[in-house]
């Protein structure tokens, strides 16, 4: 089994990680989700198409992009700043 490693945009509260979850989980070979809310990095298990992932956020409003693995583990850039409380789900 493999893993994708997403770097997603908009997440910004507990409700995001969830809505990300619920999309994704419904894509076909995904067999598990794990979200990383400080880091904006969802980490997909299972034999899943990584366009068929990034469409899901893509429709869930959470524009992604697959992130380079193993790049910056612990550096996190600081979220705070950009949009205050711009959070898309309510
Ligand atoms: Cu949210």
């Amino acid at each position: 089994m493999k893993t994708v490693e997403l770097q997603v945009q908009g997440m910004s509260c507990g409700s995001c990680v969830k809505h990300v979850t619920e999309a994704l989980r419904p894509v076909e070979g995904v067999s598990d989700v794990a979200v990383d809310l400080q880091a904006g990095r969802v980490t997909v298990s299972g034999d899943s198409d990584s366009n068929a992932l990034l469409a899901a956020l893509q429709d869930a409003g959470y524009p992604a992009q697959l992130a380079t693995v193993d790049s910056v583990p612990g550096t996190k850039t600081s979220g705070s700043g950009g949009n205050g409380g711009g959070c898309c789900c309510k």
